[in-house]
């Protein structure tokens, strides 16, 4: 089968379902076969058979990824006119633009699943599809470029590394790449933090101040709570999500404390503590009715950057139709040419 070229292909149990003479299969062989594969921790790939739920949730999934990248460029394209060195402006703007590099993989992905980008943008922009909660918060200083780099770029390695391992073969892939350049932008933030937190005492207060502001958003990430995450159940037996929300908030937090020691900032919350029973750090409540909120549309910021995006989209209309005419135009030449068959 097509779909497990990049799977545990030799021990991987197939079916013989794709080679099976036409009329002799029936949704359940097809069913059957779609679980073998994901039983058999191989991959699915755009031409397997699969139940309408589960590529319908992957284009949600993906399609919501895809989104937060996009709408994540707002509130770093800000201050890439006030960074502070042309150091700082150079690989703010190239951060910033890989940002657009993994929307695109991501639209490519989904379109994999039969969805139309240009639907997935309208959907997008009539509110039907979501983005991250976190880039709906303002970013009000120069160290909100270190608190995105070192925590939002941070929870985001952490809840998409797994992602590597996803079922669905072309949202792997995608994400292999993707976090490569995560971890980079990871990095970068820590390092724009450690300067400020070494610096002077104004400037180790507006890094405390951005961490301050960003450590609880961060953890919202993740997504409610599992109790609360209607999909999680779904997506974890399909090989989707291979962790729970409350996992990987988990992960981020025991990863992140030693980080805030050696960056000499502390996190807000003075509930965080070892807990040598669980080999995990406790920390303190998450208030997650101001998630639901964001996610609703009430954050600081859900107005002004869909009012951006979707004029932006409608500035670049002549972009899509100058691309349209030339497309429509290679075609012409292409068919007309003698060596066209
Ligand atoms: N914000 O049942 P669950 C980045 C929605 S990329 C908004 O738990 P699921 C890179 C959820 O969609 C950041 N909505 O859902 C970067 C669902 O609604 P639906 C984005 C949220 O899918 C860095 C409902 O709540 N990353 O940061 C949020 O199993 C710096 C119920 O939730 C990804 O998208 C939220 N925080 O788990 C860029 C990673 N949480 O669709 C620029 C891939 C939940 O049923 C600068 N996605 N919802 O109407 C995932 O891993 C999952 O989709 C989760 C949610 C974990 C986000």
């Amino acid at each position: 089968m097509y779909g497990n070229d990049f799977g545990p292909a030799a021990d991987a149990p197939r079916s013989d379902v794709m080679d099976a003479p036409l009329g002799r299969v029936d949704a359940r062989d097809l069913e059957s076969d779609f679980q073998a594969i994901i039983d058999a921790e191989g991959r699915i790939e755009p031409r397997d058979a699969m139940p309408d739920a589960y590529r319908k949730s992957l284009i949600r999934q993906i399609a919501q990824h895809a989104h937060s990248e996009i709408i994540g460029m707002q509130p770093e394209g800000n201050w890439i006119s006030r960074a502070p060195s042309l150091r700082r402006k150079a690989i703010l703007m190239a951060k910033v633009q890989d940002e657009a590099g993994h929307g695109l993989y991501l639209y490519a992905a989904a379109e994999t699943l039969g969805a139309e980008r240009a639907d997935l943008l309208d959907m997008l922009h009539n509110g039907k599809q979501k983005y991250s909660s976190i880039f709906n918060y303002p970013t009000l200083t120069w160290a909100d470029m270190g608190a995105i780099g070192w925590l939002v770029d941070g929870a985001a390695i952490v809840n998409q590394v797994p992602l590597c391992r996803c079922s669905y073969g072309p949202y792997a892939r995608a994400m292999v790449r993707v976090c490569k350049e995560e971890s980079f932008h990871q990095r970068q933030g820590f390092e724009i933090l450690h300067s400020l937190s070494n610096g002077t005492p104004a400037q180790h207060a507006m890094a405390q101040d951005a961490v301050n502001r960003w450590w609880w958003p961060s953890l919202m990430m993740f997504g409610p709570p599992d109790a609360e995450s209607p999909n999680t159940q779904q997506s974890m037996a399909w090989g989707i999500k291979r962790f729970s929300n409350d996992d990987l908030r988990q992960r981020f937090i025991d990863m992140t404390v030693p980080q805030s020691e050696a960056l000499g900032l502390e996190l807000p919350d003075s509930e965080l503590r070892w807990n040598a029973e669980r080999g995990h750090y406790d920390s303190g409540k998450i208030d997650f009715t101001e998630l639901f909120e964001v996610i609703k549309g009430n954050g600081p910021c859900n107005a002004h950057r869909m009012q951006h995006r979707r004029r932006a989209h409608e500035d670049g209309a002549w972009v899509r139709e100058a691309a349209d005419a030339f497309a429509a135009k290679r075609r012409t030449t292409t068919d007309a040419s003698p060596t066209a068959a």
